[in-house]
């Protein structure tokens, strides 16, 4: 039987995705890869192998040796990292994607799924419901790479019919694992400091918009683009999706109504520049119409999860 290879799976998504494909797939079909040695404890309870997926001839060897068809490749540097270590970032992001599309262009994998970003966007895209199609001019690394990314998923599929499916996540929200250095991880690291009853100290100013979504949401959202038929992929780029959108201000205010005071204070650093070029807003219709996409999670429900899931 055919398996599954998740890599980066220890990070923020890596870690709910493994858990889910588990579920659906069998243990045993799952394999999860990381560039960290160690097995995080959440995903023990399948193989674990210690990857980097810069090292072409080991994925090659581990995709032959375990048979695998389809590939979930989340190892990446992410926005606020990235723009510490720019040619990393861009070595990780592009070599990255470029080892996994040509396994599949030599017809070693059946399907990929790869994650952009709203970070494609700039500051000269619309900034309310963004469209699927409309300027993109990111002016982060990040974003660049993911933009490019986006282009040579396209041109792999065009020239020679690789299955690869994306969609540009929103910041995500989650407690299962650490957010991975993104600009939206504030709003994870408030709910660490209100259950702690610490004062945190917010990043972002109070006001600043940013598109959000819960990770039950974005992993439902990868499972599902990836299950429908390839006739219904019509993005071969990568497709907008939308949870909701808020402001620390609006985050602190739900979780003081559910955990008590807060004490915040808001400085925002270089990742205030990087929040200001991304949208306030998605507009997700493609994803909507194509695959039938629809959030489920709103702020409510998302501060009761994660008070729950972190207490
Ligand atoms: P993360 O930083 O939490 O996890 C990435 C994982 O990749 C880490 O466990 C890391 O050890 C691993 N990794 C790093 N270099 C590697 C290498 N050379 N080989 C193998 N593994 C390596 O990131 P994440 O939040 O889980 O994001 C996963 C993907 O989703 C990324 O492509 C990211 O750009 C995208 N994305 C994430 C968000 C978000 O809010 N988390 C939003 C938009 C897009
Ligand atoms: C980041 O902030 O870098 C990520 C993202 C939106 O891509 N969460």
């Amino acid at each position: 039987m055919s398996k599954i290879l998740v890599i980066g799976s220890s990070g923020q998504i890596g870690i709910d995705l493994v858990l889910e494909l588990r579920r659906i797939h069998g243990q045993e079909n799952v394999i999860a890869t990381d560039i960290k040695e160690h097995c995080p404890p959440l995903i023990k309870n399948g193989p674990f192998y210690q990857l980097d997926i810069l090292d072409k001839e080991k994925v090659l060897n581990l995709v032959q040796e375990e048979n695998i068809s389809e590939v979930y490749l989340l190892a990446a540097l992410l926005s606020a990292i990235a723009e510490q270590k720019p040619h990393a970032a861009w070595k990780l992001n592009m070599d990255g994607l470029f080892n996994i599309l040509e396994l599949a262009k030599d017809g070693l994998l059946k399907k990929i799924f790869w994650p952009s970003s709203i970070a494609v966007f700039g500051s000269n895209s619309p900034k309310t419901n963004t469209p699927q199609h409309t300027i993109m001019e990111p002016s982060t690394i990040y974003g660049i790479s993911k933009l490019a990314g986006e282009r040579w998923c396209e041109y792999y599929h065009e020239k020679y019919g690789v299955d690869v499916r994306s969609i540009r996540y929103p910041g995500l929200i989650s407690y299962k694992s650490k957010p991975g250095g993104g600009t939206t991880d504030y709003a994870i690291e408030i709910f660490e400091k209100s259950i702690n009853k610490e004062p945190f100290s917010c990043f972002l100013s109070k006001d600043t918009v940013l598109p959000m979504m819960y990770m039950d949401d974005a992993i439902r959202a990868t499972i599902e683009i990836m299950e429908a038929p390839p006739e219904k992929i019509k993005i071969r780029s990568s497709y907008n999706v939308a949870g909701i959108s808020f402001t620390p201000e609006q985050i602190a205010k739900g979780i003081e109504d559910e955990n008590g005071p807060l004490i915040i204070s808001y400085n925002p650093d270089f990742r205030q520049e990087i929040a200001n070029s991304w949208p306030d807003s998605i507009d997700d219709n493609h994803a909507q119409n194509d695959w039938n996409w629809n959030a489920n999670f709103d702020l409510n429900k998302i501060i009761f999860e994660m008070l729950k899931g972190m207490s």
